[in-house]
């Protein structure tokens, strides 16, 4: 269910810059898709949005997206985890890296993987022969009573003649 979206400011009121920790400002924090990030930064650097492995390795110039403009909005629409740096050298190393998971709507209550195993596999079949076996019996129901009753008065017809006709 969607809930209502947030806007982070990155680093709070010390914004997007070096020598910051920003695991120490994403801890406690819950992200979840719609969030937006908001980057504030002056001059010289940028929010650049990179792999997993370019985050590890500070490896700046495979971003996926890139924005130097001092106000960078970014909103999250995926969950899993979104890694941005600065793309100037050396700033990564400095601490301009970020690393924000994302949890999924149902991922939130942190039970998502507890029905895979509990599915049965044979009990399924029952559950849609029930609607149409009641229409059924309700059409049945008056053509199969009728049939007998003729088949009766028949029998009894036939043997009324039999005996009453010597
Ligand atoms: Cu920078």
């Amino acid at each position: 269910m969607p809930s209502l979206a947030t806007d982070y400011t990155v680093g709070d009121s010390t914004g997007w810059t070096t020598n910051m920790d920003y695991s120490t400002w994403t801890s406690g924090k819950t992200f979840a898709v719609g969030d937006t990030l908001v980057f504030n930064y002056g001059g010289g650097h940028t929010v650049d949005e990179v792999s997993a492995s370019d985050y590890s390795s500070c490896a700046v110039g495979n971003s996926l997206t890139t924005d130097s403009s001092g106000a960078t909005s970014i909103t999250l629409k995926t969950p899993g985890t979104h890694y941005f740096i600065c793309g100037v050298p050396g700033h990564c190393g400095n601490g301009m890296k970020l690393a924000v998971t994302v949890g999924g709507g149902g991922a939130a209550a942190g039970g998502g993987t507890a029905t895979t195993p509990t599915t049965p596999t044979g009990t399924s079949t029952n559950t849609p022969t029930t609607t149409p076996r009641t229409t059924i019996n309700n059409n049945s129901s008056s053509s199969t009573i009728s049939p007998s009753i003729t088949m009766l008065l028949i029998t009894l017809v036939m043997a009324l003649f039999m005996f009453s006709l010597p």
